[in-house]
């Protein structure tokens, strides 16, 4: 039988999969050493994200939501009615509907999601609390243009949604070129909400990240469990340590996972040599100052035309335009 909760449609771009062998042999062989922050979110990963985001130190998530919150009235009025949602991602269900029930009838929503299992799942939810925004999946790379769908019931405009300072984790020439695709999958008149996080006191800024009861420092460190898992690697787990440390030239934490001591791990028949103190770099989580933030939207051909801070500056929600 045909019911509003019918599994929705996908529009399948058929992305590129991860190659998570070959991105590690190629990271792992890079000098210095890196292997991608996308790769910490496999089931337990996100798990541990979720928990990070429960932690005292770690008010980044709570701080959104509330301020999302807080915000909405005013968010409403600068975006209008009709809407056609458009979600980077799909993991915040929760700031996801905070913005669906505060908009002004919206009338589609869009996540895009490389992963179909995380893209239905979320749609699939979604769909039970709001069955009059008509829901209009894509599987696709959201770091490249994206088609938007088109709504049964035309929408007024495209708002691209990407919350949680996700932009962080790319570094400036990624942004800029990410930003300058939300450009175009906006297209004309449309507009770009997006969570940021800002600079702060570094004390508070590196306890984020070095959380007492050391959630981080596992979810870091599941990266390596994760490559055992899956790629049969030999990292002995009690021979890399957690580190996250302020970097003020290029206004970012940077996490790596260092060595303790000289060591070879075996991943495919190839051994990779490390020394003692050797970083392999994970993550970079810029925080941004107006000055900066407003520099790299420009560069994508961007205008932030609002902006909406939390109390004492701690977080920032910013309305961009072409
Ligand atoms: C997913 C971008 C919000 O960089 O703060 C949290 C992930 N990493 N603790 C961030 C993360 C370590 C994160 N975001």
């Amino acid at each position: 039988p045909r019911t509003a909760h019918a599994t929705p449609a996908l529009l399948d771009l058929r992305p590129t999969p991860d190659d998570l062998r070959s991105d590690v042999i190629a990271g792992l062989s890079a000098s210095p050493k890196t292997l991608s922050s996308k790769y910490f979110y496999d089931e337990r990963g996100s798990q541990l994200f979720e928990a990070i985001t429960r932690q005292p130190e770690y008010d980044l998530t709570r701080t959104e939501i509330a301020l999302l919150q807080q915000a909405m009235p005013s968010i409403r009025a600068a975006v209008g009615a009709e809407a056609h949602v458009v979600e980077l991602g799909s993991g915040s269900a929760r700031k996801t509907q905070l913005l669906l029930d505060g908009l002004d009838a919206p009338v589609a929503y869009t996540p895009v999601e490389i992963s179909r299992e995380m893209l239905l799942d979320a749609t699939a939810r979604l769909a039970e609390a709001f069955p009059d925004v008509q829901m209009l999946p894509v599987c696709a790379d959201f770091t490249r243009p994206v088609p938007v769908p088109r709504a049964w019931m035309p929408a007024a405009r495209t708002l691209l949604f990407f919350p949680g300072s996700t932009l962080g984790n790319f570094d400036e020439a990624q942004s800029v070129e990410l930003l300058r695709a939300m450009c175009e999958t906006m297209g004309e008149g449309g507009m770009a909400l997006l969570g940021l996080d800002l600079v702060k006191d570094v004390a508070d800024m590196e306890a984020a990240y070095n959380d007492a009861a050391g959630v981080t420092a596992e979810f870091t460190l599941n990266l390596l469990a994760r490559l055992n898992r899956e790629l049969g690697a030999d990292f002995d787990l009690d021979g890399f340590v957690h580190r996250a440390r302020w970097s003020a030239a290029n206004s970012r934490i940077e996490t790596s996972i260092v060595s303790r001591r000289a060591q070879l791990v075996r991943i495919d028949g190839r051994v990779f040599v490390f020394d003692a103190g050797e970083p392999i770099h994970v993550e970079i989580s810029h925080k941004y100052t107006d000055d900066y933030f407003d520099a790299i939207a420009a560069r994508a051909g961007l205008r932030v035309t609002r902006r909406w801070n939390a109390p004492a500056d701690r977080f920032g929600l910013r309305l961009l335009e072409r």
